[in-house]
């Protein structure tokens, strides 16, 4: 057996893990979830994930490591080559501080129980960016000089794999 990803294909969390493993050229299943249909609530989902969320990762031996930032150090340690980090601790420092704003300060404002809460009626893009914009943690990351999509205009959505 290889390593089996349970993911979401739009889940920004599953895309990181999925770049990670990809960047490692580590062999994997893809398992798909999708999340609005509550895929990942199932009693056999959530004994594999008490969490609910995606994405999970299911090693040869059968057990289960959940957590992408997690999984990724995992994966680092496990597979040390190629390397995802720089061998020296600034650049280390770094790199984890990038992963940071974006998991800590990034993610939850988008994350699913973040929405449903604040808008749970009418959820609109334009809400949640007026909504987002003390907290952006895009315009800290471009200062570092990482680009981030910002979003396109609605007419040019449809034809953009980031927006959909
Ligand atoms: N900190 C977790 C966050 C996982 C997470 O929020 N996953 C989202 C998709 S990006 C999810 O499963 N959402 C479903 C839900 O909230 O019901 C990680 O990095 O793995």
């Amino acid at each position: 057996m290889t390593l089996r990803l349970h993911n979401f294909f739009r889940s920004s969390t599953s895309t990181r893990l999925r770049a990670a493993l990809n960047l490692k050229g580590l062999d994997y299943d893809y398992v798909a979830y999708v999340l609005r249909d509550g895929e990942t609530r199932t009693p056999g989902y959530l004994d594999m994930n008490p969490t609910g969320l995606v994405p999970t990762l299911e090693r040869e031996d059968g057990s289960f490591l959940m957590q992408s930032l997690a999984i990724i150090e995992w994966l680092e340690e496990t597979y040390p080559e190629p390397a995802l980090l720089p061998p020296d601790p600034d650049g280390r420092a770094r790199v984890r501080s990038l992963a940071y704003m974006i998991a800590c300060e990034v993610h939850p404002l988008g994350s699913v129980p973040t929405k449903s809460f604040t808008f749970p009626a009418s959820y609109d893009s334009l809400s949640v960016k007026q909504c987002g914009e003390p907290w952006n943690g895009a315009i800290r990351l471009e200062r570092f000089g990482v680009g981030v999509h910002q979003g396109c205009a609605p007419e040019q959505q449809p034809g953009c794999e980031a927006c959909r």
